[in-house]
């Protein structure tokens, strides 16, 4: 099936490249900061994400030498800029969730700084794959402000209590080299290497049986919330699902026959 056509925007590029989509924050002259305007294209571009199905997989990425640098300051001093308090509810959470919530999984493309939201916006992918000079940077402190967006529920899930402390109290970043070892990204690669790798990902991502990716990525962040018995029960019920799809029947069929899947979501 042919995607729709990409919706249009001003401070992010949306493109689809067969069962990919590639969403590149693009604002480089300020490190990718967010502005109103890009954090509602954000929004929208996730859910045009969302509403089209052959879209199997996400590669998010920023333009230039930076992720994302977060909140963009410059901006926030406006005098009709709102509270912080309903900006994050507005504007930011619904970016986070919808994220999360997304059926379909995110690789982050780490190339270059992710700082306070960015960096945000960088835990709330399913995998990340890190440029050599790319870091992760909670800059909230400097600011008087604490971790948002979802950082102090993610990044001690993703990196352990200990060194997200060390981030969120002192305002450490973290090294690409850093966040391999911290388990944060899932590889370091030449920068020039980068959309090249985050691509590869995603392919093989889109490649596979769709129900049972988006249940997959479902069951690990239902996981982060209950014990072992809601998730014994999670993936019986789960499993029961996927189970049943004719996916599941042509995976036996192509590893029988020793072929590839063609996996088709039904
Ligand atoms: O609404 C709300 O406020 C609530 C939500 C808050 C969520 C947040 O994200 S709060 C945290 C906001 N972000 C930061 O505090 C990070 C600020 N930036 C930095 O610390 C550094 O720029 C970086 C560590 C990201 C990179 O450092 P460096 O030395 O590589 O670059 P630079 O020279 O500092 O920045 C280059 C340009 O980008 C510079 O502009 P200029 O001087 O060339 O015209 C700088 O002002 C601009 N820039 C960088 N970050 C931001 C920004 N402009 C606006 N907002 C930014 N966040």
């Amino acid at each position: 099936m042919a995607a729709a056509p990409a919706p249009a925007f001003s401070t992010l590029r949306y493109e689809i490249d067969g069962a990919v989509a590639t969403i590149t924050l693009a604002r480089p002259e300020a490190l990718n900061a967010l502005t109103v305007t890009s954090k509602e294209e954000l929004l929208r571009a996730f859910e045009a994400v969302a509403a089209e199905p052959a879209i199997r997989a996400v590669v998010l990425t920023g333009e230039g030498r930076a992720f994302c640098a977060g909140q963009d300051l410059k901006e926030r001093l406006e005098p009709d800029a709102s509270p912080l308090d309903a900006e994050l509810r507005d504007r930011y959470n619904p970016i986070i969730r919808a994220m999360r919530a997304l059926d379909r999984p995110i690789v982050g493309a780490i190339n270059g700084v992710a700082a306070g939201a960015g960096a945000s916006l960088a835990f709330a992918c399913d995998v990340r794959i890190a440029a050599e000079g790319a870091s992760f940077l909670l800059a909230f402190g400097r600011i008087g402000l604490i971790p948002d967006s979802g950082a102090t529920w993610l990044l001690p899930r993703l990196v352990g209590p200990a060194k997200a402390a060390e981030m969120a109290l002192l305002g450490e970043p973290l090294s690409a080299a850093d966040a391999e070892r911290f388990g944060l990204v899932v590889r370091v690669v030449p920068g020039e290497r980068l959309p090249e790798e985050a691509r590869v990902a995603a392919v093989r991502l889109a490649g596979l049986a769709p129900r049972a990716v988006a249940l997959t990525k479902r069951a690990l962040e239902e996981a982060w919330t209950g014990g072992l018995e809601s998730a014994l029960e999670r993936e019986a019920r789960f499993q029961g699902e996927v189970g049943a799809t004719a996916d599941h029947v042509e995976g036996i069929a192509a590893f029988l026959e020793k072929r590839a899947p063609r996996f088709t979501g039904e």
